[in-house]
C-alpha cells in the first residue's frame, strides 16, 4: 500500500471550514488520518479478517461498504478460506474508488474483488455470508439508515454476519463527556493540536451524525438480526457483531 503522507489538512487556519468531504486531498492522508483519530482501527481491521475466516461460505458475496482504501476487504482477502467467494467493496468518493483499486491489485489473492464506484443505498446485496460497515453508516442519512440495515438482513444467508463499527454517544451525559475528553486527548497524544481538533470538528459537525449503542441494537432487531453484541468499545468508538 502507497505509504500515508502525514494527515496536515485541518493545520493551518481556515476562514471559513467547508464541510467534510472524501475528496483527493483526503485520500492521499487516509491512512494517517484514520489511525490517529480512531482509536483501535488496527485492531478492527485485524478482527474483520479473522471474522471473514470463521463466518464466510463457500459460494457467497462478501460486501465491503464504504470500503476507503480497501483496508478491510484486503483483510479479508487474505483470510478468507471458503471457495467461490467475491468480494464487492463499494464507495460513493470517485478519489477512493481509483486509490482503493491499485491497492486492491497491488495485492494478489485467490478471492475475486470487485471495486464499484457507487452508493452504498442503491446496491443490492445478495448471497451474502459476510457484510462491513466499517464507520460508514455514521455518514448515512439518519432517516434511511433502518432501510439500509434491513437491507443487509435481507441479503445475508441464514447466519451471515454483519460487522458494524461506529463512532457511539453515550446516553448519560457525564459519561459522554468523559468519553469526548478521552477520544479529545488521544487524538492530542496522536500530534493533533487543538486548532486541528476544533477545525475537524467543525467540518464533521453536519456530514458525520452519530447514535448511541441502544439505538443500533434496537435497528439491528427491527430490521430482522436475531443476535448482537459489541465485541470492542475504546472511549467512544465502537464495533459489534450482528448474526441474522
Ligand atoms: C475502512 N470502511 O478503512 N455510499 C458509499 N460510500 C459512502 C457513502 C455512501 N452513501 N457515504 C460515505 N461513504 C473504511 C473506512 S470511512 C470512515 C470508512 C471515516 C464512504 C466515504 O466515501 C468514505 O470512504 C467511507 O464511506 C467512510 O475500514 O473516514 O471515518
Amino acid at each position: 500500500m502507497k505509504p500515508s503522507e502525514p494527515d496536515l489538512i485541518f493545520s493551518n487556519k481556515q476562514n471559513q471550514v467547508k464541510d467534510f468531504t472524501f475528496d483527493a486531498q483526503v485520500v492521499e492522508v487516509f491512512p494517517d488520518m484514520i489511525s490517529r483519530s480512531v482509536p483501535g482501527y488496527n485492531t478492527i481491521i485485524d478482527t474483520i479478517g479473522r471474522l471473514s475466516q470463521r463466518f464466510v461460505v463457500d459460494n457467497s458475496n462478501i460486501y465491503d461498504l464504504g470500503c476507503s482504501l480497501g483496508a478491510a476487504t484486503l483483510a479479508m482477502r487474505k483470510s478468507i478460506k471458503a471457495d467461490n467467494c467475491k468480494i464487492i467493496g463499494v464507495d460513493n468518493s470517485s478519489a477512493m474508488v481509483e486509490r482503493c483499486k491499485m491497492h486492491v491489485n497491488a495485492f494478489k489473492g485467490k478471492t475475486p474483488v470487485e471495486i464499484i464506484e457507487g452508493n452504498i443505498l442503491d446496491i443490492a446485496i445478495e448471497n451474502a455470508s459476510m457484510v462491513v460497515l466499517n464507520f460508514t453508516l455514521q455518514f448515512i442519512e439518519p432517516k434511511t439508515r433502518l432501510a439500509l440495515i434491513t437491507k443487509i438482513a435481507e441479503g445475508l444467508k441464514p447466519g451471515g454476519l454483519l460487522l458494524l463499527s461506529e463512532k457511539i454517544s453515550a446516553e448519560d451525559g457525564v459519561c459522554n463527556e468523559h468519553l469526548v475528553d478521552l477520544h479529545l486527548d488521544f487524538k492530542r497524544a496522536n500530534g493533533y493540536s487543538e486548532l486541528e481538533i476544533a477545525q475537524k470538528r467543525t467540518a464533521l459537525e453536519k456530514v458525520m451524525r452519530i447514535d448511541s449503542l441502544p439505538e443500533h441494537i434496537a435497528r439491528l432487531e427491527n430490521a430482522g438480526f436475531s443476535h448482537s453484541t459489541p465485541w470492542f468499545q475504546c472511549f467512544n468508538f465502537f464495533s459489534l457483531i450482528a448474526i441474522k
